[in-house]
């Protein structure tokens, strides 16, 4: 059984029910899938991922990719959710998924952000941020897409803890940051490649944000997103930009896929789901379907080429 028959792909749900999705999962396909928490939250929600992949008696070279970093960036966790189902869907008739299965894990934690995707529920849709407190302040939560230690704070984020782009008191301040560094450093030795899901403005970005300086593997990170890009065009006609994120967006440091980057981890992608701003942040439920099955062959075609490589 894919998924739970009450579960709908097509709608952005709340926090509970992607949580209760997670636990449903994990116990109903046990052969592909399993669910690890890697800490709780500032206000104490676990940050569970899953783990799919065939099960192994060796170890498996794996693949990170972490959804709703940022709270109102709706079509994120949506597509996490919607990549797990297609992976469990797929695997043994899609031969491009089965065998990625086969030869390698692929960790999906759907929602990282936890309190500010359940406070954009409940409170404000709009809020990008985590929620914890600060002494001193009566301002609430930092960036955690500023928190990573990758030029911590140097540029194009705030040390003003009111600002959107908060980086925070320290790297790392932010529990779910930590949580999330924490589990790629215990696993760095396995861990080939790392992808982060926000939007909107359809670019496919990677190292660096936090320099000008080109990555020392910059023409192949520039090949594969290319290629990805192209697959993703392919379905719809959608297009997208490639890039380094200081050119392509903006010079942002803390940033996760730099952090990833510099710790080793070779393939390090931050994707820029639809859509350039028409409905941006509020993109339609009607849009979740197109913009999840065209993602899926990017992503699909990143981890064909991590899995050669
Ligand atoms: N964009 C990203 C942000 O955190 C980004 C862009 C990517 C910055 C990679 C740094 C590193 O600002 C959105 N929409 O959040
Ligand atoms: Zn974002």
């Amino acid at each position: 059984r894919p998924s739970p028959r009450t579960h709908s792909y097509t709608k952005y749900n709340s926090f509970d029910k992607v949580q209760s999705w997670i636990n449903s999962m994990a116990s109903s396909n046990s052969d592909l899938i399993s669910k690890q928490t890697i800490g709780n939250s500032y206000e104490g929600r676990p940050m569970t991922l899953l783990k799919l992949g065939k099960k192994s008696s060796s170890v498996k070279p794996a693949i990170f990719m972490d959804c709703g970093i940022h709270a109102r960036e709706w079509i994120s966790p949506a597509f996490c959710q919607w990549f797990v189902k297609e992976a469990l869907s797929t695997y043994g008739s899609d031969s491009q998924m089965t065998s990625l299965l086969n030869e390698m894990d692929v960790y999906v934690l759907p929602v990282l952000n936890v309190d500010g995707y359940d406070y954009t529920h409940k409170s404000n849709r709009m809020w990008r941020k985590t929620r914890s407190r600060k002494s001193g302040s009566s301002c609430i939560g930092a960036d955690p897409n500023r928190n990573f230690n990758a030029g911590w704070c140097t540029v194009g984020a705030s040390s003003n803890p009111c600002s959107d782009t908060y980086c925070g008191s320290k790297a790392e301040s932010e529990i779910e940051a930590k949580n999330v560094a924490d589990f790629i450093r215990r696993n760095k030795s396995t861990i080939k490649a790392y992808i982060t899901v926000h939007s909107y403005s359809q670019l496919l970005l990677f190292p660096y944000a936090y320099t000008f300086e080109l990555a020392a593997t910059h023409s192949e990170l520039m090949k594969v997103a290319e290629g990805a890009s192209a697959a993703l065009r392919s379905l719809y006609g959608t297009r997208y930009t490639s890039g380094p994120a200081a050119a392509t967006i903006y010079p942002a440091a803390g940033g996760s896929d730099d952090w990833a980057y510099d710790l080793g981890v070779k393939y390090s992608y931050t994707f820029e789901l639809r859509d350039t701003g028409r409905y941006g942040f509020l993109l339609p439920e009607s849009q979740i379907k197109p913009t999840c099955e065209e993602t899926m062959l990017a992503v699909k075609y990143i981890a064909a080429y991590v899995q050669k490589n």
